[in-house]
């Protein structure tokens, strides 16, 4: 699936030199990524990886910690059922994802199966609380409306705050059905599936097309996790982190989180997602109405 993407004139992420198998560039940061090459072929083959410690016992209880504290307070139980949250927008919400989707261990998995600058698509908490019904097989990558075959444009993580069991709703997925491009999802029995199992503070990532949803919670503990989706960052985003977050709380971020958000161009200073030329994160403070491009203050011209 990568190779679909060779002939992009600058490819971050998976651009790896002879015997630096693991070193990539990030935000243009040059970094070692342990096991990012397996991972890469995993989610190639059969369209998934499952990497487990990804984040230490600690950072997940002060993740739990937090989601319980900031989120769950505000969170909305979704219709029919009221057994499931998806509680959207979570940078808007918390403080305690940041440094989620600011991994450059997670953005250097994002390009290196999408080939491309990536962004935040989605930011969720999700809870599938006791009585919880299996969601539907589906692919995330359908909220665009995109025709098949086309490359890889987005990328799924969720990190388990709970462990993740057969009984508590793992996800579900379909090893190899982001290779399917000609076919429509079906549901079980008519396709072969595999349940997530994992202790929490794992990670599993796998490719937009890839069929997949989450199981059903039939134990009297709630099955809580992190969803973090990232996207090329040439499209637009699921959610719209423009509005959604709030700029003062943007401001205060720091810059490679800021990029992740959005406030980042193309690889020209033309290509999308630039101001007036210009860097978008420059520009951020420095738009009014009737500005002037050749007021000394403002960024010079390029990406
Ligand atoms: O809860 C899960 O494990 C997956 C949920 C999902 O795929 C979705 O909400 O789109
Ligand atoms: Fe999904």
């Amino acid at each position: 699936m990568r190779r679909s993407h060779d002939k992009s004139p600058v490819r971050e992420g998976a651009q790896t030199a002879d015997g630096e198998e693991d070193l990539v560039e990030v935000c243009g940061e040059r970094v070692r990524v342990p096991g990012l090459k397996g991972w890469l072929k995993a989610i190639d083959e059969q369209g998934y990886v499952l990497i487990p410690d990804w984040l230490d016992a600690e950072r997940t209880r002060r993740l739990r910690v937090a989601l319980r504290r900031d989120v769950n307070p505000i969170r909305e139980l979704l219709p029919p059922h009221h057994t499931t949250v998806r509680a959207h927008n979570l940078l808007a919400k918390t403080r305690c994802v940041d440094d989620l989707v600011a991994d450059l261990r997670v953005l250097a998995l994002a390009q290196g199966v999408l080939g491309y600058k990536v962004q935040i698509s989605a930011a969720v908490m999700f809870d599938l609380l006791p009585g919880s019904k299996a969601q539907p097989l589906h692919q995330d990558d359908s909220l665009w409306p995109i025709p098949r075959p086309h490359p890889p444009f987005l990328f799924n993580t969720v990190i388990a705050v709970d462990d993740f069991t057969k009984a508590n709703g793992g996800t579900v997925l379909v090893p190899g059905s982001h290779l399917w491009h000609d076919q429509k999802v079906r549901q079980p029995p008519d396709v072969e599936t595999t349940q997530i199992e994992m202790k929490a503070g794992s990670l599993v990532g796998w490719t937009g097309a890839m069929w997949h949803g989450g199981g059903a919670n039939t134990t009297p503990e709630s099955r809580m996790a992190v969803n973090l989706n990232f996207n090329v960052a040439y499209l637009r985003q699921q959610e719209n982190q423009y509005i959604g977050v709030p700029r003062e709380e943007v401001a205060k971020m720091p810059e490679r989180l800021q990029r992740v958000l959005g406030y980042q161009g193309g690889y020209s200073a033309a290509g999308p997602g630039m101001v007036d030329l210009r860097d978008p994160l420059l520009m951020m403070d420095k738009i009014r109405f009737g500005y002037d491009v050749n007021d000394p203050a403002m960024p010079k011209l390029g990406p």
